[in-house]
């Protein structure tokens, strides 16, 4: 880093964890806000978002406070999200990558939503390798945010804007007991139909359509979470920056594998900014069962590589 204009970072190492400190209570603090949007923004604003979806009044109100909100401290450079084309310039400092409300299908069944939050120290896109630190808050029941830096995750509960410490060190055990697969099953490559049979014999189902909920469930139980590849979605369907990426940061840090077929989505070359992957993460030995029956899945004959409607 050290170069002027976007993506540069004049921050010194030692003043990075302070800024993940302020990053995650900054995001604490606006969580009472946007708990409300989820009840007063619920229609459709008519216009799709970079990847092609319909946009939720609650998804473009939550990018814009969170954007005015990080985007006004002092170590945040740049912010971008899931809702906006480009990423906004602020300065120097490090990036925010954010999926300000992940699974927004759900608040009309009322079932799990999140908030994702990647912080970078680079230019975006960036290399998964280039994260700092990583978090999600997940609003159910309660809310609650599990946060990743280099040193390892913790889990809070969030109340009234406040964080207290709910698991200081999530570690994920080496098999666990839950599954959630995404995806039409006939869209599925044989060889992840196969791994996703022999999983089924020892792992329960719980897969809700909202990623953060999905993926806490695998690192309160331990287990296995996929969103694979689809005939139709040959890249698979989540963002590398704002949701893959973070989440892999978050599993990674808790003792967990992830995948996207080939390598580490950590080590996935990042080529563009609302660039989609196939992302596996969990548990070590589900995780090891999955790369050795996707070993060679790229070349798998029975997933298309036709143009997706998507991309
Ligand atoms: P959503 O479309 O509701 O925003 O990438 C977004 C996401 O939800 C993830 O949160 C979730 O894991 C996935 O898509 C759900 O996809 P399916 O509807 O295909 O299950």
């Amino acid at each position: 880093m050290g170069t002027s204009g976007p993506g540069s970072n004049d921050l010194k190492t030692a003043d990075e964890p302070a800024c993940i400190t302020s990053i995650v209570d900054t995001v604490a603090k606006t969580v009472p806000k946007l708990r409300t949007a989820f009840e007063t923004h619920r229609s459709y604003e008519g216009e799709a978002n970079p990847s092609g979806e319909e946009m939720l009044a609650a998804d473009v109100y939550a990018d814009e406070l969170l954007e005015s909100r990080l985007g006004k401290l002092a170590c945040v450079g740049t912010y971008a999200s899931e809702e906006r084309a480009d990423p906004v310039w602020i300065g120097s400092g490090l990036s925010v990558a954010v999926d300000p409300l992940d699974g927004s299908s759900n608040l009309s069944s009322n079932n799990g939503v999140g908030t994702i939050v990647g912080v970078y120290d680079g230019g975006l896109p960036a290399s998964g390798r280039d994260l700092i630190g990583a978090m999600y808050v997940l609003y159910g029941p309660t809310t609650t945010a599990m946060v990743a830096t280099r040193d390892g995750v913790t889990e809070y509960l969030l109340t009234q804007g406040e964080r207290e410490v709910l698991t200081p060190s999530v570690s994920l055990p080496e098999t666990g007991t839950v599954y959630g697969f995404g995806g039409p099953v006939p869209e599925w490559s044989g060889a992840f139909r196969r791994y996703s049979m022999s999983v089924q014999r020892r792992l329960k189902r719980r897969y809700g359509g909202a990623l953060v909920a999905d993926v806490n469930q695998v690192l309160s139980h331990g287990g296995v979470f996929a969103y694979p590849r689809l005939e139709t979605r040959p890249s698979g369907k989540l963002r590398l920056q704002f949701e893959a990426n973070p989440i892999a940061f978050i599993v990674e840090q808790a003792g967990g594998l992830s995948y996207q077929g080939e390598r580490s989505v950590l080590d996935t070359e990042p080529e563009r900014l609302h660039q989609r992957t196939p992302l596996f993460v969990g548990s070590p030995e589900p995780l090891a069962e999955l790369i050795e029956t996707l070993g060679g899945a790229t070349t798998d004959p029975t997933v298309t590589t036709r143009e997706s409607p998507w991309d």
